[in-house]
């Protein structure tokens, strides 16, 4: 299927998604056409909201050490639910639907989570480093947040005006 990244400030982002219970052809659709967009749009980590599909599904595919991303290192993962937390970290974040801004995020240094994968099986995963922080991005999209939500207000003004400055310029090329 054809799929567009919605960009910031567009409402859909603040939708709350909801679970999948059908582990169908469609779904199998949407993941398999997330996962090339993901990559074209030198993506990490993609949520089907950003693509306009309101469902608890995320994909990601973390670089290696190499900064490949090879196709069989994906991660489909489907309603995900964190059932540990521990330590803190920081990390320069960005997002495909705030295209250009990169800011520090604070989040848990690493995360489990269970999940279902594609055909609805049942999994764990113990994460850490690059991989806990875009889980927990990308989770985040599933409540309707986004990482600049939890920018400081002054840091969140500073984005405002870059960001702003950012789309005019874009519509004038
Ligand atoms: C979320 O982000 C994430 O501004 C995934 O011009 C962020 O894939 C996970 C991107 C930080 C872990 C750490 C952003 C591409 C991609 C841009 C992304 C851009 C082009 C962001
Ligand atoms: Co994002």
């Amino acid at each position: 299927m054809k799929l567009n990244i919605v960009e910031y400030p567009d409402k859909r982002l603040k939708t709350i998604s909801k679970e999948v219970k059908l582990f169908d052809d469609k779904l199998h659709d949407l993941l398999d056409s997330m996962y090339p967009l993901m990559i074209n749009t030198n993506g990490i980590g993609l949520a089907a909201i950003q693509v306009s599909h309101a469902v608890r599904v995320l994909v990601l595919n973390i670089p290696d050490d190499d900064g490949e991303q090879p196709a069989e290192n994906i991660l489909e993962i489907i309603n995900p639910v964190i059932t540990h937390k521990n330590g803190e970290t920081l990390y320069q974040e960005g997002c495909l639907s705030v295209p250009k801004f990169y800011e520090d995020i604070k989040r848990y240094e690493t995360v489990s989570i269970n999940y279902q994968d594609r055909n609805g099986n049942t999994k764990t995963l113990e994460a850490d480093g690059l991989l806990a922080i875009a889980i927990q991005h990308e989770m985040d999209h599933l409540e309707g947040i986004l990482f600049i939500d939890k920018l400081s207000y002054s840091r969140r003004k500073k984005f405002e005006k870059e960001y702003k400055r950012m789309l005019k310029e874009r519509k004038e090329s």
